[in-house]
């Protein structure tokens, strides 16, 4: 199987993308050592985060770097009864991808029930996302990322982290 970082590569390739990625010495594996590496405000980290939909589907989560995702506000918006965050063996199973380098496409499954995207990162036009491994991120500007996911916008983030 391709290296998890050459699909995001391909991704961008095929869609015909003209995006960096970047591949840093320093861990990107949080949102801010991410932020740190590149020098970009937390916010504008975006975590690709898997939630696990009652029990069976699986639901993608943009969120800001500075925010922390809501279970519930995610089970709200989905009107769905249980949300509850991914372990990692699932994460890796669901996206392809493991935790700390989770992009936000190019997963091995396209069994994604549903793409939810946090609406404070509309504060920026420039985000940086994971791009399969805990060493590399790629900028890319918000609009493209929500074409790309076709992900709806909501309130699914609560307190700042
Ligand atoms: N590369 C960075 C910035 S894009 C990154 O991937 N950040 S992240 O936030 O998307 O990935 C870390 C997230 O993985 C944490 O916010 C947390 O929600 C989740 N996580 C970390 N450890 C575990 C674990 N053991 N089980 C389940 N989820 C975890």
């Amino acid at each position: 199987m391709a290296k998890s970082i050459d699909r995001v590569r391909e991704y961008f390739r095929a869609h015909r993308l003209d995006i960096e990625i970047h591949e840093l010495p320093n861990s990107t594996r949080t949102a801010q050592l991410a932020a740190e590496a590149v020098g970009c405000e937390l916010g504008q980290i975006v975590k690709s985060l898997v939630f696990i939909l009652d029990e069976r589907d699986t639901v993608l989560a943009l969120v800001a770097g500075d925010r922390r995702a809501d279970p519930f506000k995610i089970a709200r918006a989905l009107r769905a009864s249980t949300v509850r965050i991914a372990n990692a063996n699932e994460v890796r199973a669901r996206t392809g991808f493991a935790i700390g380098g989770v992009a936000p496409f190019a997963h091995t499954s396209d069994e994604i029930a549903a793409r939810l995207v946090d609406e404070s990162l509309s504060r920026f036009e420039i985000v940086w996302a994971a791009a399969g491994t805990p060493h590399s991120v790629f900028p890319i500007a918000r609009e493209t990322l929500l074409r790309l996911t076709n992900a709806q916008v909501a309130d699914i983030t609560s307190k700042e982290e």
